[in-house]
């Protein structure tokens, strides 16, 4: 086992603030670098988890490991996701405060892989009575299902989440798991219609043609040619061939099974794996011209689409071509031209899709709810937070200014949770203190979502203003608003001022974690998120009873206008952040050693700029700069009373003079140490080494001692 203060050389340290040079970005770097070239991928900076990607299976998880973690301080063992969490757990039970775990970084980092690590932590660590394990399976299986309906190849990641993802666990007084909720955010439906060269569509539709029964393909009227569909084979010759390392069709049966896990009936199954078919089937209905009205061909498809959806054939073609509107009262009935038939139809593709990933996590929550809750002890929820991570694409759309906008929103709380909050613990507990800059991306937030100047607002302005807008009138509008702001470059600016090559069509933000490029088109249309009524009305009467409850008669009936989808993502978005900062946190901040999803290379560069946009720096200073170490005035006299006469072995009195004449006994210089209302603080580590050190020898001394004793008697 790694001993941090032996194997420096080697393995570097294991927790940065312990670095002689911890100002030092190279520093810093450097001991990331040596660790991971020997394989140590996790490193702490003060109780926050640094996780590098060593895209490569390790012998670091499984049951021993666990075992070795469980029951243990932060500090007795190397860090590990499972140390982190094994704190969490503890802190939920042993001071009843419910926890979350906050998992960020960018696209690729680790993030989805740390989140399931955390789950197989506490379903080992608990229920040992074995009164819980149906809820601890159906915890484990909502991941499988959730990713095969919603994660998918990207250039950036084979398996790259396409949603947000928060799940509560909740903890009975016994600490036993006994339900869980999952909030799901903004599923990248623009994928169900088409994708990125090199990318895929979400995972299921090749695990259900690559893994789907003989009986089943028939039912579906499917065949198992990937290349046949429209909607799964846009990107290529790369979406023939599987991501890499993934084995569809043996996923196909994990997520049956889980889904049988769940609760999830044959015939709920059944449905389900239809309106997915359904959506292959939409994609192949050609939309031709006649006079300018449109004309659907395809037949086969047609037919095969309104039979798994359970609405007759005829009604479909007609909602795919025309459109009702209603106004005052009478109801107009219109032809649609061929692109607007097109349009309709990805619509609904994208919409039933979407709806059922929103269903399916519905669905779970129901089979998650606890059997009954107890009226007198209060269960604690510990909360896990995996989102899309921020992504620069060479194409960046409305989608990626979401993906964005939420990572923006989680630095935030990670800036107000440990930068803030850490400067602030100095003043409760009454110590002097210089404060630390770090950079506050809240400025960025502003811009983005600044009450009728921000680009939210001026967006769903666009939307709803009557006339002739589009996504050009969108970033004229925005171009001259928000030229002066510092974070926004628009194609004006970027003529005059920076050399940047843009269209038109673009404007630029300059994120807390870098520049990204967006391209307009599109940003109008998305955030509208229209679907024509004919289209909504059809599904609302078809006999397939999941795609029929997708849409719901009362949505028909609704005068109010729906909102726009930006602003509900904000919505939940700001719900999350009062979710997360209700509870306490840990972090696990991911890296991504390279772009190039590969094992053993460590790039200066990449990472560099990932310690940069994510404030290690920062939060290593503020760390370090104060003190190292704090302990509670009863823990640090409980592990280390046994050092003086006076304290072992055990002190009469209030801990907080117990820890005084500790310290005083060990020769501590006045600088060296504060006393602060509940906690002492330790400027350098090098002091806690040295007391550790002592404890470690002294422990060893009297289970010498014991054991001589013991010899001595036999
Ligand atoms: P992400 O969740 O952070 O990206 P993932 O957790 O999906 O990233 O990790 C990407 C890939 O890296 C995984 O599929 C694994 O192959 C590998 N990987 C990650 N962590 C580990 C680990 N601890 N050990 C071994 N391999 C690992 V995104 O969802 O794209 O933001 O939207
Ligand atoms: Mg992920």
């Amino acid at each position: 086992m790694e001993r941090s203060l032996h194997d420096r050389d080697r393995v570097g340290v294991q927790d940065s603030v312990l670095l002689d040079n911890y100002r030092s970005e190279d520093a810093f770097l450097g001991n990331l670098k040596k660790r991971f070239k020997e394989n140590i991928i996790y490193t702490y900076i003060g109780h926050v988890l640094v996780s590098v990607n060593p895209y490569k299976d390790l012998p670091i998880y499984g049951p021993k490991t666990i075992k070795e973690y469980r029951n243990t301080h932060i500090i007795e063992n190397p860090p590990h996701v499972y140390a982190i969490t094994e704190a969490a757990y503890n802190s939920l039970i042993e001071e009843s405060q419910d926890q979350c775990i906050l998992i960020s970084g960018e696209s690729g980092s680790g993030k989805t892989e740390a989140s399931k690590k955390v789950l197989e932590y506490i379903a080992a660590v608990t229920d040992h009575r074995g009164q819980v394990q149906p809820v601890k399976e159906k915890l484990l299986q909502c991941n499988p299902v959730l990713e095969a309906f919603g994660n998918a190849k990207t250039t950036r990641n084979d398996n790259s989440s396409r949603f947000g993802k928060y799940m509560d666990i909740e903890f009975n007084s016994l600490g036993d798991p006994v339900g869980g909720n999952i909030l799901n955010y903004l599923l990248e439906k623009s994928r169900v219609v088409g994708q990125n060269p090199g990318e895929r569509n979400f995972h299921i539709f090749y695990q259900l043609l690559e893994g789907g029964e003989p009986e089943l393909m028939e039912a579906l009227h499917l065949t198992r040619k990937i290349d046949y569909y429209n909607y799964i084979s846009k990107a290529g010759k790369d979406s023939k061939v599987g991501a890499d390392g993934l084995n569809d069709a043996r996923h196909l049966k994990e997520v049956c099974n889980a889904m049988t896990i769940l609760g999830l009936s044959a015939r709920e199954q059944g449905e389900i794996l239809a309106i997915v078919a359904s959506v292959l089937h939409l994609g192949n209905i050609d939309v031709s011209e006649q006079q300018g009205v449109a004309v659907l061909d395809n037949f086969a498809h047609i037919f095969a689409a309104a039979e798994l959806l359970g609405c007759p054939e005829d009604v479909l073609r007609s909602a795919l071509t025309h459109r009702t509107i209603l106004a005052r009262g009478d109801t107009v009935t219109s032809p649609l031209d061929r692109e607007t038939a097109v349009y309709a139809r990805d619509a609904l593709a994208k919409a039933v899709y979407a709806r059922l990933f929103s269903w399916l996590v519905q669905r779970f929550n129901k089979s998650l709810q606890p059997a009954a809750r107890s009226k007198t002890a209060r269960n604690h929820l510990m909360g896990i937070l995996d989102i899309y991570g921020f992504e620069i694409f060479r194409h960046n759309s409305f989608e990626q200014f979401c993906i964005n906008y939420c990572n923006e929103k989680l630095q935030q709380v990670f800036i107000k949770l440990t930068l803030q909050s850490e400067q602030e613990e100095y003043l409760k507990e009454g110590i002097e203190w210089e404060p630390v800059e770090y950079f506050d991306n809240n400025v960025i937030i502003n811009l983005i979502e600044q009450k009728h100047k921000g680009i939210i607002s001026l967006l769903d302005e666009e939307c709803l203003r009557p006339g002739d807008t589009s996504d050009l009138t969108f970033l004229e509008k925005i171009s001259e608003q928000l030229n002066q702001h510092e974070h926004f470059i628009s194609h004006k600016k970027a003529d005059n001022k920076t050399k940047k090559i843009m269209s038109r069509e673009e404007f630029v933000l300059v994120h807390y974690a870098g520049e990204v490029t967006y391209d307009v088109n599109g940003f109008l249309d998305k955030n509208n998120d229209l679907l024509y009524r004919d289209l909504r009305e059809m599904m609302s009467s078809t006999t397939n009873n999941i795609a029929r409850v997708l849409f719901p008669k009362s949505e028909l009936q609704s005068k109010k206008r729906p909102e726009t989808a930006i602003s509900q993502f904000k919505n939940s978005l700001n719900q999350l952040m009062s979710i997360l900062m209700s509870k306490e946190p840990s972090y696990i901040r991911c890296i991504k050693p390279n772009d190039f999803k590969q094992a053993g290379v460590f790039s200066d560069e990449i990472v560099g700029h990932q310690v940069k946009y994510l404030g290690l720096m920062e939060n290593l200073r503020v760390r370090r700069a104060g003190f190292a170490y704090r302990r509670q005035f009863e823990q640090f006299l409980q592990r280390y009373k046994s050092l003086c006469p006076k304290t072992w072995p055990s002190y009469k009195g209030p801990a907080k003079d117990g820890v005084r004449v500790l310290i005083q006994h060990l020769g501590y210089q006045p600088d060296e140490f504060r006393i602060g209302e509940t906690k002492i603080f330790i400027r350098h580590p090098q002091t806690l080494f040295e007391i550790e050190d002592a404890f470690q020898a002294r422990k060893h001394e009297l289970v010498t001692k014991i054991q001589a004793k013991y010899k001595a008697h036999v």
